[in-house]
């Protein structure tokens, strides 16, 4: 899906962060070859394909919505619950239970309120919540509401 409110907003996002690093880098856009995609990744769903395919990295910034791996600890952004650590059957251990995760190929990374996907990285990218998705520990994803939307640049 491709929606240019989103991209206005990623823009300017992309902007305050240049500026926050002091870069002298030419901003990416739609007008010089950036590709976007806004992307709606469900928190009852396992490993979901955006359709992207990643040949160079590609930055992924959280737009809007709200989501949780566990209701009784409330809903949240896809930064997850930072008071939740993920257990080791979780797509990423480690990192904050219902914080969104990204895999390419094999390589499989937090992704939180946005991210550069890991450099060297080439195929579909694939999202997922930090749960129990294989509901190896309890009911997994199945008390699991709300989604999150991203938005994904690439040059490629
Ligand atoms: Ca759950």
């Amino acid at each position: 899906m491709l929606t240019s409110t989103h991209g206005l907003r990623a823009a300017a996002v992309a902007v305050a962060s240049l500026v926050a690093l002091g870069a002298m880098v030419p901003l990416a856009s739609a007008e010089d070859g950036a590709k976007e995609t806004s992307v709606t990744v469900h928190a009852n769903a396992e490993w979901q394909k955006t359709g992207v395919s990643v040949q160079q990295p590609c930055n992924v910034e959280y737009i809007s919505g709200l989501w949780t791996a566990s209701p009784q600890s409330g809903m949240y952004n896809s930064a997850g619950n930072r008071s939740q650590i993920a257990k080791y059957k979780y797509p990423l251990p480690g990192a904050p239970e219902g914080s969104l995760i990204g895999r390419i190929g094999n390589a499989i990374f937090i992704v939180g309120t946005g991210i550069t996907t890991p450099p060297g990285r080439v195929g579909e990218l694939e999202f997922v919540i930090n749960d129990d998705i294989q509901g190896y520990y309890g009911v997994g994803l199945k008390d699991n509401y709300g989604a999150v939307t991203v938005s994904v640049s690439c040059q490629n």
